[in-house]
């Protein structure tokens, strides 16, 4: 698209996807605006400051800052919408499009005609068809002629240093041709990766949810073969990094404590319940997220076996959890393992300190050695930089006894040598 023909854009939903996502049209020079919820996070960003630990967002925001505001009716002065809301699900597992349908229904109210409407948030397919579409109609619109909508679904990878909205290829579905053309040209005009059309919105919705169960099956498979391992004294990590030493045709996963984040655990789910509907029972996906599912019990289990292997009893042993984020150096503690671990521990009547780096508000200890010298054991949660870095006579220094490395990250011959009792998940 030239620079006069650029409409205005608003993102709707200023999180970890949608405000990368605005930084770069505004880079790209679209008059942008964001629609936020949270007051706090719309002052921060029209002062140029993020309100996430991100270094894209940080390098970038203070250049290249949308006007975010929490008034709906700055939609009508756009022609590209781009729907960037979360797509949670509930303790059953049950996919939550509640913020999706509160954000089109906001988008009905205030929509400019002609307007292209994007989705990016995860959905399973069918849900632009038979949720969104339905809501633009109820209003009396046509879709296809009065209002353009599209499906992209995000790929943003918090923490990567390497891919970010810029240059991710991405995939788009639409109901019709005109639609895809326009969010196809949209969507070139913004990434450096390649857009590629989808045959239509429903594989655009598929895409995402199967690129994410794809992660999903493939760490529980490791997560098995950990378990297995574990019984067989074999070291899973090494194995894989040789299995991955073959070039084709092999993808290294790591099993770990548990698997945490707003995709992965999430993301199958959407396909397992939609498929149900259709009398499809996708048993590998359900049992990959029981697998994966069951990585915190396992987690403090070797815990309760490493200890009473000392004659210690979890009751009353003081266990430091080092990680509340779901993923290494990231602020981001959505679906964290880390909180399951705490109420197993809890069940066992442990007693438990937690210090997280980039999570200080949430870490019962807001430092390493002060939580060293309070605990007996300890278990890592999170891989954080800052964790491996960490030289293993410290522990010693502190006479820790046991530590369960729930990221298999640490030096194990290293803690072993110095009388530790060491435990990585299958290693
Ligand atoms: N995890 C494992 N073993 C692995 C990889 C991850 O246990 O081998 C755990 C992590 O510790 C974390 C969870 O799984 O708790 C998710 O990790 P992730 O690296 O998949 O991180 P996410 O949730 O940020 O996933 C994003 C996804 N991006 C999008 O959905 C757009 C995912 O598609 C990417 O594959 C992933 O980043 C990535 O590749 O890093």
């Amino acid at each position: 698209m030239s620079e006069q023909k650029k409409g205005k854009v608003c993102v709707v939903g200023l999180g970890y996807v949608g405000l990368p996502l605005a930084v770069r049209c505004v880079e790209k020079g679209y008059e942008t605006y964001g629609l936020e919820r949270d007051e706090n996070k719309v002052g921060l960003i029209n002062a140029g400051k993020s309100p996430i630990e991100e270094k894209f967002l940080e390098e970038n925001l203070p250049k290249f800052h949308p006007t975010a505001t929490t008034d709906e009716k700055i939609i009508k002065k756009c022609d590209i919408i781009l729907i960037c809301v979360p797509t949670p699900v509930d303790s059953l597992y049950v996919p939550d499009l509640s913020p999706v349908i509160s954000a089109t229904e906001a988008v009905v109210r205030n929509l400019k005609k002609g307007a292209l409407v994007v989705l990016e948030s995860t959905v399973n397919p069918g849900v632009s068809e038979e949720v969104v579409k339905p809501i633009f109609e109820a209003a009396g619109y046509k879709v296809g002629t009065d209002v353009f909508i599209a499906h992209c679904p995000e790929r943003i990878n918090p923490g990567d240093a390497k891919w970010n909205v810029t240059n991710i290829p991405r995939v788009v579905g639409s109901f019709n041709a005109k639609g895809l053309a326009t969010a196809v040209a949209f969507y070139e005009s913004i990434v450096d990766g390649g857009i590629r059309p989808m045959k239509s919105i429903r594989e655009a919705e598929a895409v995402k949810i199967v690129e994410n169960s794809f992660r999903d099956i493939n760490i529980a498979f490791v997560n098995e073969l950990a378990k297995s391992f574990d019984k067989l004294n074999i070291d899973v990590k090494d194995v894989i990094l040789g299995a991955a030493t073959k070039p084709f045709a092999f993808m290294a996963h790591f099993p770990s404590c548990g698997v945490g984040g707003h995709c992965i655990p999430v993301d199958p789910y959407y396909l397992i319940e939609r498929a149900k509907k259709s009398g499809f029972d996708h048993k590998f996906l359900k049992i990959a997220r029981e697998i994966n599912n069951s990585m915190p019990a396992y987690t403090v289990e070797l815990m309760h076996h490493a200890l009473n292997s000392l004659s210690i009893a979890m009751k009353g042993t003081k266990i430091g959890v080092l990680g509340i984020s779901y993923k290494a150096n990231v602020d981001d503690v959505r679906e964290s393992p880390t909180f399951k671990i705490l109420a197993l521990l809890d069940e066992h009547g442990a007693k438990y300190e937690t210090f997280d780096p980039h999570i200080l508000k949430k870490s019962s200890i807001k430092n390493l050695e002060s939580l060293l010298k309070k605990v007996d054991a300890l278990i890592i949660a999170t891989d954080h930089k800052e964790f491996k870095e960490i030289d293993p006579k410290i522990f010693k220094k502190n006479k820790i006894k046991v530590i369960i490395d729930g990221k298999n990250c640490l030096d194990k011959d290293a803690i072993k040598k110095l009388g530790i009792i060491y435990k990585g998940i299958g290693r």
